[in-house]
């Protein structure tokens, strides 16, 4: 049975990611840290270890990983996109120090490592529309930056000294348990918080911005299903295109008001969102991940939808 440490546990991936990793390897064989602990659920907190670890701090990564005999690590750890931009330093340091000490201990300890890299790791020169595997990765955002060097020093890592490295390049997430972090895909997720509580929601990127989106149920199956695949068929690693649909701001509330007739949606665009989101693929080809280890997401906009809506309304007690 693996034993996994996931950095960055409290977040909007890790939260249930970290809950569908203790199902499938049991509870005791998956440690929860974050550099905010008391991020993690109450679920997680009462289903297995837990600790506090800055995973910028490379001992703190190491300690934990000897004493739990650790041999995978989900490295969850970075600042998103938009909060990035505004701190470009921070995204750096946190994105680029997580990466490079779990490297590091990866390869001294021999662990597995899975770091998800983004949508982002493209820019306005790639080509937009059906996004090859492989093609131009020039970012003009500081998450890009650190998302392409992470790419690249994963696979670094794998061809240089053995380390099992895997990844895929996520696209927007969108999901009920956790809130997102500061992204420039937020708002589809922040727009059915809006219809169920039956507030208004002011969109901050305008009609017509396509991006390619997942629902978090498909997420998780595609961290964990990356990580078992069979590595002799792996013909990429650092990261794969994966993605389950697109759509724009107009489609996504035409679909919440199929659920919420009454649901008002206005814009009032934040220019540094609106250009990070147009310098993003509008749609990526995924044929490698579906080819080379059997990605096949199950949700799409109108199932995610009718799906988000019967949970938040559980969360919220409407
Ligand atoms: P998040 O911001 O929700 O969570 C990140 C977690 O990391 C937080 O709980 C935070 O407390 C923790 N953290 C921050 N600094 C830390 C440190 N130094 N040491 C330990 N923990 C620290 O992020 P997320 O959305 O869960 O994203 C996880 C990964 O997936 C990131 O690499 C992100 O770039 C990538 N990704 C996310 C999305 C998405 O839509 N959520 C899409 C593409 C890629
Ligand atoms: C963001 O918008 O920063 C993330 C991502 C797509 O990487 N959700």
């Amino acid at each position: 049975m693996k034993k996994i440490l996931v950095l960055g546990s409290g977040g909007q991936i890790g939260s249930e990611l970290t809950m569908r990793l203790r199902e499938v390897y049991g509870g005791a064989n998956v440690v929860a840290t974050d550099l905010n602990p008391e991020r993690l659920t109450k679920s997680i907190q009462e289903t297995g270890p837990t600790g506090k670890v800055d995973a910028c701090q490379a001992q703190q990564i190491a300690e934990v990983v000897d004493k739990y005999n650790i041999d995978t690590i989900y490295n969850l750890v970075a600042i998103l996109s938009a909060t990035a931009e505004k701190n470009p330093m921070l995204g750096w340091n946190v994105g680029m120090g997580a990466l490079i000490n779990c490297l590091e201990i990866s390869r001294e300890k021999k662990c597995a490592l899975f770091t998800p890299s983004s949508i982002g790791a493209f820019g306005p020169s790639t080509p937009l529309d059906g996004t090859p595997q492989d093609t131009i990765q020039r970012p003009q955002t500081i998450y890009g930056v650190t998302k392409v060097t992470g790419e690249l020093l994963s696979d670094y890592y794998f061809k240089r000294f053995g380390v099992d490295t895997r990844s895929v390049r996520f696209p927007g997430l969108i999901s009920y348990v956790t809130p997102p972090g500061g992204g420039t895909t937020d708002y589809a997720v922040d727009i059915y918080y809006a219809a169920v509580k039956g507030e208004d929601f002011v969109c901050p990127l305008k009609k017509g911005t396509l991006l390619d989106m997942m629902y978090m149920p498909d997420a998780l199956n595609a961290a964990i299903n990356i990580m078992e695949a069979d590595a002799s068929k792996l013909i990429h690693r650092n990261s794969f295109n994966v993605t389950a649909m697109h759509f724009d701001p107009e489609e996504i509330y035409s679909e919440v008001k199929k659920h919420y007739p009454n649901f008002k949606m206005t814009y009032e665009v934040e220019p540094i969102k609106q250009s990070i989101a147009d310098s993003w693929p509008n749609w990526m080809d995924d044929s490698c991940a579906r080819k080379e280890w059997g990605f096949k997401p199950e949700y799409d906009l109108p199932k995610m939808t009718k799906d988000m809506i019967e949970k938040l309304k559980i969360k919220f007690g409407k």
